[in-house]
């Protein structure tokens, strides 16, 4: 099983990578943490302290950064059931 709370999306608002992805999360109602990071100045420097860029969207799994919304909405159809 998957902690939700061991998740965190990075985003903002008008960026269609992210857009692509918060698609995703609201049609399959997967609810996790969400950053944007130009509302947040210190999501944005988490952001950076964990990947080294600040490159959206990112998918941080344990605090491990995944980056690109193809590969994070492909992890999220493999692993929703597994969310809790
Ligand atoms: N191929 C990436 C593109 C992501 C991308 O270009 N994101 C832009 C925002 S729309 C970004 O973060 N640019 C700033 C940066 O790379 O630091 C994806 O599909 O996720």
């Amino acid at each position: 099983m998957i902690n939700k709370e061991d998740l965190t999306l990075y985003h903002f608002a008008s960026c269609p990578y992210c857009v692509r992805v918060r698609r995703h999360l609201l049609e399959d109602a997967i609810q996790i943490r969400e950053k944007d990071i130009l509302v947040d100045p210190s999501a944005r420097q988490e952001l950076m302290d964990i990947g080294g860029k600040t490159q959206v969207p990112c998918l941080v799994i344990d605090g491990e950064p995944m980056y690109e919304s193809a590969d994070i909405v492909k992890w999220f159809e493999i692993n929703k059931d597994k969310i809790q």
